[in-house]
């Protein structure tokens, strides 16, 4: 169990940490020790005819979690790093956030994770739509989010509702970003160890699964979609409450850039409030669920798999 004690009256809680990152194993930390760290790296494309008019700035990669103060310099160090190896580019700015939390986080359970079988790029496309399909999503909102995704570097993600395939997020630029999320020590541990199982204990797939079950705690959010914008990381995911955190192997080809998000959400529901959870309410997973390696998609209809 997770260390979420009360004592005299100050919420106590063991470190957090995605990625294998530093720990500082054992220690107890106060509520307001915990600090919540984001990195984003960019790089400026400049069109020859006009330099300066035509400036636009592209996403390069990103990184967050939520720490205790003592991580704080080994974790900026290791973000720096990614921000300046990434294969989709060489960022020309990175910019870190380093917050104090103040808000107690929401304990959330963390999506139970399978493996779709499929072996042909083009097939996991094909997947992703049946999937959402089956989760009540239509086929315009399906069309308008793959539209969007094969952009290149789609910024931030996009919320579409599920039946008419409306955009809600204010600012189609930037999209939404998910943010303030983390894991605790232990569920991190436990999650380690059961990923470690089927051979995807990666921060890649950490990172997006705590994501991803943050963006489905959300009462309105009834599926999301997610395709890599790492050139070379070819598997996506289709997440929802009803069917877990679901890996799609071959979901785009490889070396291309496009990727991206979407959130589908409920017709007619209040997207500030959608966005308000998602960008600035802490929440952190405090329990993992059943991991499994390869599914057929049968299985997963059947929700044999959870
Ligand atoms: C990303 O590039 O951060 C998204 C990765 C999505 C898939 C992660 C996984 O392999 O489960």
């Amino acid at each position: 169990m997770p260390n979420l004690n009360r004592h005299r009256g100050i919420r106590t809680i063991k470190s957090f940490n995605i990625s294998d990152g530093p720990q500082t194993r054992g220690k107890k930390a106060t509520m307001k020790d915990l600090w919540s760290i984001r990195m984003r790296a960019s790089k400026t494309a400049v069109s020859p005819q006009s330099p300066v008019a035509s400036q636009k700035e592209i996403h390069i990669s990103g990184a967050e979690g939520i720490y205790e103060k003592s991580e704080i310099q080994e974790v900026v160090k290791k973000y720096i790093e990614r921000a300046l190896n990434h294969p989709r580019g060489k960022a020309d700015k990175i910019i870190i956030t380093i917050e104090d939390i103040k808000q107690e986080p929401k304990t959330i359970t963390a999506l139970p994770v399978a493996t779709i079988k499929n072996t042909m790029p083009g097939e996991g496309k094909k997947m992703a739509r049946g999937l959402l399909q089956s989760s009540g999503v239509s086929k315009v909102a399906i069309d308008r989010a793959f539209e969007l995704i094969k952009k290149d570097g789609m910024r931030g993600a996009a919320i579409i509702t599920a039946e008419k395939g409306n955009r809600l997020d204010p600012d189609r630029e930037r999209g939404i970003r998910v943010s303030r999320l983390g894991i605790t020590k232990p569920a991190l541990k436990g999650l380690s160890s059961r990923l470690s199982r089927h051979g995807i204990n990666t921060g890649t797939v950490k990172e997006a699964l705590v994501l991803a079950s943050k963006v489905s705690s959300c009462g309105h959010v009834i599926a999301e979609l997610c395709v890599s914008d790492d050139p070379y990381y070819t598997t996506g995911y289709v997440a929802s409450k009803a069917f877990g955190y679901l890996r799609i192997p071959n979901i785009k080809s490889e070396g291309s850039r496009s990727g991206g998000r979407a959130f589908f959400v409920k017709e007619g529901i209040d997207a500030e409030g959608i966005i308000e959870y998602l960008e600035r309410l802490p929440a952190i997973i405090e329990k993992v669920s059943l991991c499994k390696g390869m599914v057929s998609l049968d299985e997963i209809l059947n929700r044999s798999h959870i």
